[in-house]
Order: structure tokens, then C-alpha cells, then sequence
């Protein structure tokens, strides 16, 4: 009897000791599959807001590292942000593609930016999928025609202009009257603040909008945002997005993927 009650102790002592010994195991960083653009910088900000120990690997997308298999194997869609979390759910490895995707499994991970209130978790998807849908493609579309194509081609530039300038109106009426595009801050606001960022380049004027504009220097005074949307611009530097070389892997892509 005394023996049987040696023998539990005795385990549960090697128990309590493993569990020690994994908990005290430093955790693994996640792994950022990166370009510094408005959409990587939405992830580089929320793994600075959320303190997460991670290791940046670039994806030079001028250089078409986007089409590398290895790449292609988590990011099936040829874009970059990526992540792959070591401990991901059950302790197992995971890997994510689609920034909106990251931001709410990061999100979930930490319970920070996210939150778990049903109602308020709606309000930040809401504003978070906008951004996906709308504000992400419409100034990329803008970036594009105005900045980077050969050709100049007005139509498609007072298009997306116009409809840039219309989603400006939209996110400075919502900000009227609460300090954040969902109440508090949040992931929606990481994933717009980058873009919102650009306004000079998809041919807007920020003074024309002073909600958003004071949004926009509240969320980039925040330490944070500055660390993630300073990260890895040294990357960038020398690179002309009009050299043909650039264009045939960034703008050339149905031929280059068939
Ligand atoms: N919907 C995707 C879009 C990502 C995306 O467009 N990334 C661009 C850079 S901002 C990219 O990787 N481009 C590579 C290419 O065009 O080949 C997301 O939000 O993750």
C-alpha cells in the first residue's frame, strides 16, 4: 500500500517535472514570408503589437521568389504575406496564406486586437474584410495604373482614383466619431494602415478627409506600427518597378504561370 503510494508520488513528480521542462522550452518563432508593401506590413505589425517572437524570411517578389515550389507549398496563390507558426494549434506546425486569414489566427492565438465578444468581433471583421475587398484591391489597382504601368491609361486611372477616394469618404465618416474603424484598436486597423499610408500616391489629399487623417497619425504614432512598417525596407532600396525585368514577373504573370 505504502509502496503503491510511493510509486504515484513518485510519478507525479516526473510529471510536474516534464511539464516544467516544456514550458520552460523557449518558444519557436513563427516564420513571416515577407515583402515590406501594405500587405506585409499588416502582418509585421501584428506580431510587434502582439510581442510574438518571429523570424522574417523575404520573398523578393521583384525577383519572382512568389512562384518558388517551396513557396507555392504554404502560399498557393503566388502572394506574399505567409506565415508558418511552429505551435500552431494541438502544438503542431501551421502555415496561413491571405493577410485577413493571419490577422484573425493571430488574433485568436493571442487574444489581443481580436475581440471575443460575438458583436464586437463581428464590427472588426466587418471593417476587416472591407479592407480585404475593397480599400486593398481598389489602391493596388491605383499603384498600378498611376505609378507602375508603361502605358498611361486614363480611364483605368480616374476609375480607381475615384473609387479610392470614395472608400477615403466612407472610413472618414465612420471615424466621426470613435477613435478606431471598429470602436477600439484593432487588426482591421493594422490591415489599413499601411495602405491608408499611401494616400499621396493613389492621388488623394488626406486633409481633405480630417477623420481619417487623424486616425492615420494616431495609429502611426503607435511604437508598434513603426517597427512593422520600417521592416525590411532596406530590401526594397534600388529596385525600379518599371524596369522591364520587374514588370515581365510582377505584371506578366499569366504567361509566366501557364
Ligand atoms: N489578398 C492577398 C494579397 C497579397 C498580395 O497581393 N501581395 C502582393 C504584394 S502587396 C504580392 O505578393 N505580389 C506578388 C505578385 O504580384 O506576384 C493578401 O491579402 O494576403
Amino acid at each position: 500500500m505504502a509502496r503503491a503510494k510511493k510509486r504515484r508520488a513518485t510519478a507525479k513528480a516526473v510529471r510536474a517535472k516534464t511539464k516544467k521542462k516544456k514550458s520552460a522550452r523557449p518558444a519557436k518563432p513563427i516564420e513571416l514570408y515577407y515583402w515590406p508593401t501594405p500587405n506585409g506590413f499588416k502582418i509585421s505589425i501584428m506580431l510587434e503589437e502582439c510581442g510574438l517572437p518571429y523570424v522574417m524570411k523575404p520573398v523578393n517578389i521583384s525577383k519572382g521568389e512568389q512562384f518558388n515550389p517551396d513557396f507555392l507549398k504554404i502560399a498557393p496563390n503566388n502572394r506574399m504575406p505567409a506565415i508558418i507558426d511552429p505551435q500552431g494549434p494541438g502544438g503542431r506546425p501551421i502555415s496561413i496564406f491571405e493577410s485577413g486569414a493571419i490577422l484573425q489566427y493571430l488574433g485568436r492565438k493571442t487574444g489581443k486586437f481580436y475581440p471575443a465578444d460575438e458583436r464586437a468581433r463581428v464590427e472588426v471583421d466587418e471593417w476587416l474584410f472591407w479592407q480585404m475587398g475593397g480599400v486593398g484591391p481598389m489602391a493596388g489597382q491605383v499603384h498600378h495604373f498611376k505609378n507602375y504601368a508603361v502605358e498611361t491609361l486614363t480611364y483605368a486611372i480616374n476609375r480607381y482614383v475615384n473609387e479610392v477616394n470614395r472608400l477615403y469618404g466612407v472610413m472618414n465618416i465612420r471615424l466621426k466619431d470613435r477613435p478606431f474603424i471598429a470602436g477600439k484598436y484593432s487588426i482591421a486597423d493594422m490591415a489599413l494602415v499601411g495602405w491608408v499610408n499611401g494616400w499621396e500616391r493613389q492621388g488623394q489629399d488626406i486633409n481633405e478627409f480630417p477623420n481619417l487623417k487623424r486616425w492615420l497619425d494616431a495609429v502611426k504614432a503607435r511604437p508598434a506600427v513603426q517597427r512593422g512598417m520600417t521592416l525590411g525596407l532596406e530590401l526594397r532600396k534600388g529596385i525600379d518597378m518599371k524596369d522591364p525585368n520587374v514588370q515581365a514577373v510582377l505584371f506578366n504573370q499569366r504567361a509566366r504561370a501557364s
